[in-house]
């Protein structure tokens, strides 16, 4: 009898260890990434405005899919990139000023392109497809940047800019969204 319970006990534990196991190999590429996204302020971080979910996009389509849960923005299309640093502090620029979330650095560009090109080019792998808000401030848009996977999100930030995006550095660098307006570090 004891020899049985003793049996049950390692089919146990062989059975957990394997569904740690499991999940453990799970997390290596999670099936989703929800970001919380504040307003910017040369102060810091303002009004929490919702969420962005990040999943893989499904077959055959390749790629991040985005969706935004956010409230209380600005109407109107707005520049959307992951840029390359996880944090949202404003930080001086070469005149001294305090700049909403400039510490989160440039557009991810592990390749070193220099260049913006929008989603469906070949330069910064930051560059989002632009995110349209409601006139009533809402946005619900579901986007897709298909040079992206799940494992180039830990570690970045996702921005929203001021004005919209172009997908080219002309007439205006970086699309001409201009000022930061909403961020999120990934995965917070
Ligand atoms: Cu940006
Ligand atoms: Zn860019």
């Amino acid at each position: 009898m004891t020899t049985l319970r003793h049996a049950t006990t390692f089919l146990s534990v062989l059975a957990l260890t394997t569904a740690c196991a499991a999940v453990s190999a799970g997390a290596a590429e999670p099936a989703e990434i929800v970001t919380r996204i504040f307003a910017a302020t040369p102060a810091g971080d303002g009004k929490d405005l919702g969420t962005i979910r990040a999943r893989a996009a499904q077959a055959p389509a390749v790629g991040v899919v985005f969706t935004a849960d956010l409230a209380g923005l600005a109407p109107g299309m707005h520049g959307f990139h992951m840029h390359e640093n996880p944090t949202c502090a404003p930080a001086a620029n070469k005149d001294g000023q305090m700049v909403a979330a400039l510490a989160a650095g440039g557009h991810y560009d592990p390749d070193k392109t220099g260049k913006h090109e929008g989603p469906d080019g070949h330069g910064h792998l930051g560059d989002l497809p632009y995110l349209s808000v409601g006139a009533d401030g809402v946005s619900k848009a579901s986007v897709s940047a298909p040079r992206l996977t799940m494992d180039h999100l830990a570690g970045r930030s996702l921005m929203i800019h001021a004005g919209g995006d172009n997908y080219s550095d002309q007439p205006a660098a970086l699309g001409g969204g201009g000022a930061r307006m909403a961020c999120g570090v990934i995965g917070r």
